[in-house]
C-alpha cells in the first residue's frame, strides 16, 4: 500500500481565485426562480434562511428521539485518509458497517471515538424515525415545496458525524443537502471536468462491484498531487467552496462532483433530499449519469454473487442489510 505524498503543491491550487457559488435568502427566492436560474440550467446555489439558524438537533435531542433505533454505521477508519486512493478497495457505502443503536451511537460521538475511527451515520433513511414528524422535518418539507421541488426520488436521509469526509463523489440525481448542526465545508467540481478529476474506472465495477465506486474520485482536492494526477490542475481552476451553516441548503445538480467535510471535531448533522432531474434533458445529455449506468451494469455479476453469498450466511440479514445500503 502506498502512502500519501504530502509534499505535494498543494498552495499553488489553494491560490487560484474560485468561482463563487451564489448565496440567496429562500424569502427572496420564487420556485420559478429557483427554476430558471438554477435547475434548469444545473447550477449550484446556497439557499439560506430555509430553517431557523439553530433548529436544535443537538446531540442530546438526536440520542432523545432516535435513542433505541438501529442505523448501518459506516466504519471507515481514519488512516484510509493517509492512503493513495489508487490502493482503495472499497468507498462511500462500499464500506465496512455495522448495525447500532443510535444511542450507542452518539456514545462514541461523545467518547470521541466516533472522529478517532471517522464512524459516520451516512444517507439513513430518516422517514421511518420520529424525527420524520418533527417541526423541522415538517417545515423543511413545506420549504421544498416553496421552491418547486415536488418530485422526490428519496426520502429525506440522515448524515451524522465527527469530522468526516465524505470524498469527492456525483450523484446520478439532483441533490439538496441541508445542514441541521455543526457546519460543513463543500467542494465542488462541474460536470465538465469528470476527466481531470480522474474517477475510478468503469471496468473496476468487474473486480470490485458497488464497493469501489466508478462516481468517486481517486483525487484530494485539497492536497493534490499534481505529479501523479497532472490533469487536477486544469479542474482547480474550476472550483467552487462552499461553508453551509445550520438552517442552509446546497442544490447539488446531478453530475456535480462534491467533496464535503465536516468542520471541527463536535457532531456535525444535516439531512438531504434526492430529487428527479428537470427538464428531463438535462438528464438526457449528462455523459456523468451513463457512466454510472455503465459502472452499475458491470458491478452486476460480483453483486449477484454477493447475494447468493449473502443468502447461505450465518448473518444473512446483516449482510443482506449492507447490499441493499449500497444499492
Ligand atoms: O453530508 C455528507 O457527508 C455527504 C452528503 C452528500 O454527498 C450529498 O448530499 O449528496
Amino acid at each position: 500500500m502506498t502512502t500519501f505524498d504530502s509534499s505535494c503543491p498543494a498552495e499553488s491550487a489553494q491560490a487560484v481565485a474560485f468561482p463563487t457559488v451564489d448565496r440567496v435568502s429562500c424569502q427572496s427566492l420564487t420556485a420559478r426562480q429557483f427554476a430558471e436560474r438554477y435547475q434548469r440550467r444545473g447550477i449550484p446555489v446556497v439557499i439560506t434562511n430555509l430553517l431557523a439558524a439553530d433548529p436544535g438537533w443537538d446531540l442530546d435531542y438526536l440520542a432523545q428521539h432516535l435513542g433505541n433505533q438501529k442505523f448501518l454505521l459506516r466504519y471507515y477508519g481514519r488512516d484510509r485518509y493517509d492512503q493513495d486512493k489508487r490502493d482503495w478497495t472499497s468507498v462511500g457505502s462500499g464500506v465496512q458497517t455495522q448495525s447500532q443503536r443510535f444511542c450507542d451511537y452518539a456514545e462514541l460521538i461523545r467518547s470521541g471515538e466516533a472522529h478517532q475511527q471517522d464512524i459516520y451515520l451516512g444517507k439513513c433513511s430518516l422517514q421511518a424515525t420520529p424525527l420524520a414528524q418533527s417541526d423541522a422535518a415538517q417545515t423543511l418539507s413545506h420549504q421544498l415545496k416553496n421552491l418547486g421541488l415536488e418530485q422526490p426520488a428519496s426520502s429525506l436521509n440522515l448524515w451524522i458525524g465527527s469530522g468526516h469526509t465524505e470524498c469527492l463523489h456525483y450523484d446520478v440525481m439532483d441533490g439538496t443537502l441541508i445542514q441541521l448542526h455543526g457546519s460543513k465545508q463543500i467542494v465542488l467540481f462541474p460536470p465538465s471536468q469528470t476527466a481531470n478529476l480522474y474517477p475510478y474506472p468503469v471496468y473496476a465495477h468487474l473486480r470490485h462491484g458497488l464497493k469501489l465506486r466508478s462516481w468517486f474520485s481517486q483525487v484530494y482536492p485539497n492536497r493534490p498531487d499534481f505529479q501523479a494526477f497532472p490533469r487536477l490542475q486544469i479542474a482547480s481552476q474550476h472550483r467552487h467552496d462552499v461553508t453551509l451553516h445550520p438552517g442552509e441548503l446546497l442544490y447539488i445538480p446531478a453530475g456535480w462532483w462534491h467533496e464535503v467535510t465536516a468542520i471541527g471535531e463536535d457532531m456535525v448533522c444535516s439531512v438531504n433530499r434526492f430529487w428527479h432531474v428537470y427538464p428531463t434533458l438535462r438528464a438526457w445529455f449528462l455523459w456523468n449519469r451513463w457512466r454510472v449506468y455503465f459502472g452499475t451494469l458491470c458491478a452486476m455479476p460480483k453483486t449477484l454473487m454477493q447475494l447468493v453469498l449473502a443468502l447461505f450466511s450465518r448473518d444473512r440479514q446483516q449482510k443482506l442489510k449492507e447490499i441493499r445500503q449500497m444499492l
